[in-house]
């Protein structure tokens, strides 16, 4: 009996991968199969194999810097090593002159993005958003300005008493060029409830991302793996993003992101292992057949994963990223940056060819 599931499993995996290479979609059962019996070697082969259809063997990688403008925070999720309120001694807030100087840093060392996310401040006015991103594309004029997840977004909207389309228009307006894909964490009633149930549910997670598409600009999406999620919260978790996709096309890029549990309140829990996070990344671009790009982030991937996942079905390396803290505050033992040089000779490594974007 078990020789026989066996050969019905294999069977299974030939029909998926001949699904993959004529190019038709993968169901919610095609994904499962794919977490639950897939070999690692024939995945990572599939995903790569998909991965090299759409790009090629190029790999893309960006400098940038991350900064986080405050860790004072509104909420509390219980996945968060990283938010503070005032009653606590390490919170901090940086001003727009900080921002500026910590932007000019990240300019005078080549970076041509910066990434800038932040807690729910209780504080700074909504004015204070398109203040900072008018202010660095005044001084910057060249400096990609990647901002605000879609929980910040929704926040500004009740900050400001505009609408959200509004809102998003005017952050547009101000120099943002493209909103990042965190926020998302697991698309999951079940998980929302449980761990981050103060943050906007996944339906509004998915609305915002639609304006911001209508709007006109792009994001990313992110899945946070790795603490209590099921495979079948995974995979809906995709289907969500697909869906979406389909009907904007605003989608750059999907990033699974593993859960760092330290200094949390799931610090009992283990952390995610290489081929757990090898899969996460397979699966992904096997299931998100109209998204162009999967990324490896390293930070929180590790090092040597985020490398072989170049191998496995991510075509973007991110980034050269210093001073991050979300990661970190977490327990990350990656370090906080890498030399643009490092990178290129990473990509080059798993026979890949480096782009810088
Ligand atoms: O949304 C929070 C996650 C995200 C932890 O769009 C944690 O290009 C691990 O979204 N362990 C923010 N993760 C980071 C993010 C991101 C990063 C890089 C590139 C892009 C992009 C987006 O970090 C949060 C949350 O899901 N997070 N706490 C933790 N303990």
């Amino acid at each position: 009996m078990q020789s026989h599931n066996r050969e019905m499993k294999i069977t299974d995996l030939d029909a998926i991968a001949a699904k993959v290479r004529s190019g038709a979609r993968l169901s919610r059962e095609d994904g499962i199969q794919l977490y639950e019996d897939a070999p690692l070697d024939v995945l990572r082969a599939l995903a790569n194999e998909v991965a090299e259809r759409l790009n090629g063997k190029d790999v893309t990688y960006v400098v940038n810097r991350h900064i986080n403008y405050s860790n004072l925070c509104k909420l509390d999720c219980f996945f968060c090593a990283f938010a503070r309120t005032r009653k606590d001694e390490d919170g901090y807030e940086f001003s727009l002159d900080e921002m500026r100087e910590r932007a000019r840093d990240a300019v005078d060392a080549g970076a041509s993005e910066i990434h800038m996310v932040g807690g729910l401040h209780p504080d700074y006015p909504y004015d204070w958003y398109p203040e900072l991103l008018r202010t660095l594309r005044a001084e910057f004029p060249s400096l990609a300005l990647k901002a605000f997840t879609a929980v910040e977004l929704d926040y500004f909207k009740d900050l400001s008493g505009m609408s959200l389309r509004e809102v998003i228009t005017d952050l547009k307006n101000a120099g943002l060029g493209f909103v990042p894909g965190g926020g998302a964490e697991v698309l999951s009633d079940r998980i929302w409830k449980k761990l981050f149930r103060k943050k906007i549910p996944p339906t509004r997670w998915l609305a915002v991302h639609q304006a911001v598409h209508e709007a006109g600009l792009r994001s990313n999406a992110t899945l946070l793996f790795g603490h209590i999620e099921t495979t079948g919260e995974k995979v809906e978790h995709h289907l969500a993003l697909r869906e979406l996709q389909d009907r904007t096309g605003g989608f750059v890029s999907y990033i699974p992101l593993r859960f760092h549990p330290n200094n949390t309140v799931l610090s009992h829990i283990g952390i995610a292992d290489s081929d757990a996070t090898l899969r996460e990344i397979a699966v992904g671009r096997l299931m998100l057949d109209n998204f162009r790009h999967v990324k490896a982030y390293w930070i929180m991937t590790g090092l040597d994963t985020g490398r072989l996942a170049l191998s496995g079905g991510a075509d973007d390396f991110d980034g050269t990223v210093v001073e991050e803290k979300i990661t970190h505050m977490a327990g990350a033992d990656t370090p906080e940056g890498l030399s643009e040089g490092d990178i290129r000779n990473l990509i080059r490594g798993e026979g890949k060819v480096p782009l810088r974007r």
